[in-house]
């Protein structure tokens, strides 16, 4: 009997593809170039399955012309590239990788926040361009981290590992803002209190984004929120570009409204507002949160088990909706 036909949308870990091919003919872009939205709807052409990256775009014109694609499984816990609703009206599954990069994302999230106070990039370049001649007593002063308040927008499972983190490890008061608020057991579990967000943002030394990117958080910090802060405080995003602007970040790095920044994600990328690229008081990573070894692997055996269990037996395993059933 002939196996369904699914897509692998970019270059894939071989033992994934050897999982997949057991049950599946795979076409894999082992080249990986980036696929445009006509180039993936025509790849798709005859799937009923795709596994995708957060780089590719699932919407309804898309899904008009693959009417026989029954489950897109992202490798990645946001789906922020998924129109879940459309997918939903038009029969097709949509799940994500939640779990299996939750410690992995917080160390991250962890390190920039210290790369950040304490300048280590910054400090890297001055050494490298061969302009470190002399000790001095404040060369390269940041902020303290162990002791000082962390403010954490966006409470799911990675903004609880980061508040772990800063509260056990590094005696860290923890303070955050969520949609909703966490159980009085979770809220212990972090040592974090619930604040509004502007309580958050004036008082916290290092505030920490790790909240879903949707409509309602696009600029959840822009030139307001950056004035409310502390001209001492540092910020974190590792959750999404588009939840800061990043045009008023850069403004206000520039004018040292705030310390510094780190930056795992942003505005159109893989491209990025080139006034950051200017300012040196901010750390710059290529959306690298998740990436260890380990945890891409299980990002993308989850994602091919999802597919497999979908289409093999009509349940996925970390599903996202529940489709209407096909026309
Ligand atoms: C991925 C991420 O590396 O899981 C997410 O939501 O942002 C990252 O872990 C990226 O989205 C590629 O799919």
């Amino acid at each position: 009997m002939k196996k369904p036909a699914i897509l692998v949308a970019r270059a894939i870990f071989p033992e994934t593809l050897a999982h997949l091919s057991q049950h599946f003919e795979v076409d894999s872009n082992q080249a990986d170039d980036v696929l445009s939205a006509a180039e993936l709807t025509q790849r798709l052409q005859g799937k009923v399955g795709a596994l995708t990256t957060g780089s590719e775009r699932i919407d309804s014109a898309l899904l008009q012309a693959n009417p026989q694609l029954k489950i897109v499984a992202n490798m990645a816990v946001g789906f922020n590239n998924f129109d879940v609703p459309a997918m939903t009206a038009a029969g097709v599954l949509a799940s994500n990788t939640p779990d299996v990069l939750t410690e992995t994302t917080a160390d991250f999230g962890f390190a920039l926040v210290m790369a950040t106070a304490r300048r280590v990039t910054e400090s890297e370049h001055f050494l490298r361009a061969g302009k470190w001649t002399k000790w001095s007593y404040d060369m390269f002063a940041g902020a303290e981290v162990h002791g000082s308040t962390m403010g954490i927008i966006g409470m799911g499972r990675i903004g609880q590992g980061i508040a772990r983190r800063g509260a056990l490890g590094f005696g860290m008061k923890v303070i955050y803002h969520n949609r909703s608020q966490l159980s009085p057991q979770l809220e212990a579990e972090c040592k974090a209190s619930y604040v509004s967000k502007e309580e958050l943002l004036k008082t916290a030394d290092h505030v920490v984004l790790v909240v879903p990117y949707s409509a309602e958080s696009h600029h959840t910090i822009g030139a307001k929120e950056l004035g409310l802060m502390k001209p001492t405080a540092t910020l974190v995003n590792i959750a999404r570009g588009g939840i800061v602007d990043d045009a008023a970040l850069a403004k206000a790095l520039a004018a040292r409204q705030i310390a510094a920044a780190g930056l795992d994600v942003f505005e159109g990328e893989p491209a990025l507002n080139p006034e950051l690229l200017k300012v040196p008081n901010v750390v710059l990573t290529p959306h690298i949160a998740s990436s260890t070894i380990q945890t891409r692997l299980a990002m993308a055996q989850l994602a091919a088990d999802n597919l497999i269990a979908y289409l093999t037996k009509g349940s996925a395993l970390t599903p996202l909706n529940q489709p209407q059933a096909k026309a």
